[in-house]
């Protein structure tokens, strides 16, 4: 099926200067990407979209690492884009991630990981939603 999921390059990945390398995986994938901006994410977006982690020790943390630099944000669209997208990613820890999965190969640890990819189709749309608010017209 045809679907379109969010992509995150997180502020390690665009101060070790990664972006390039990163957006180059998912073209060579045959994955395109239809929409793409550079941000610097306000702490309330990244709460809204880490709310179901709202309760983990981690999460003060998380919002602080995720809101330290510019992140580059992406739509990405192809045939089973959001398991496709997960795949390539690998998983949350770089060091358990499949061997050249893009976390495995530039993610620093399980808490500056590099990248983030909705984890589903529902995940997808409800961050869509948040990250790129001006495609919408409510
Ligand atoms: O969908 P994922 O990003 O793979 O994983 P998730 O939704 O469970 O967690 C979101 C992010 O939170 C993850 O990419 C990095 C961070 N995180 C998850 N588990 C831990 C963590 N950070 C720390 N420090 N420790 C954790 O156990």
């Amino acid at each position: 099926m045809e679907e379109r999921t969010l992509v995150i390059i997180k502020p390690d990945g665009v101060e070790r200067n990664l972006t390039g390398h990163l957006l180059k995986e998912f073209e060579r994938n045959d994955l395109r990407i239809s929409h793409l901006k550079t941000m610097q994410p306000e702490m309330a977006l990244v709460r809204k979209h880490y709310a179901e982690l709202a309760d983990k020790p981690f999460f003060n943390d998380l919002l602080t690492y995720f809101t330290r630099g510019p992140v580059v944000v992406f739509l990405v669209d192809g045939r089973n884009a959001v398991k496709r997208v997960r795949e390539l990613v690998g998983v949350t820890d770089p060091k358990a991630a499949r061997l050249n999965t893009l976390r495995s190969l530039y993610g620093i640890d399980k808490s500056e990981n590099t990248i983030h990819a909705s984890d589903s189709f529902e995940s997808a749309e409800r961050e869509i939603k948040l990250w790129f608010k001006e495609l919408f017209n409510n």
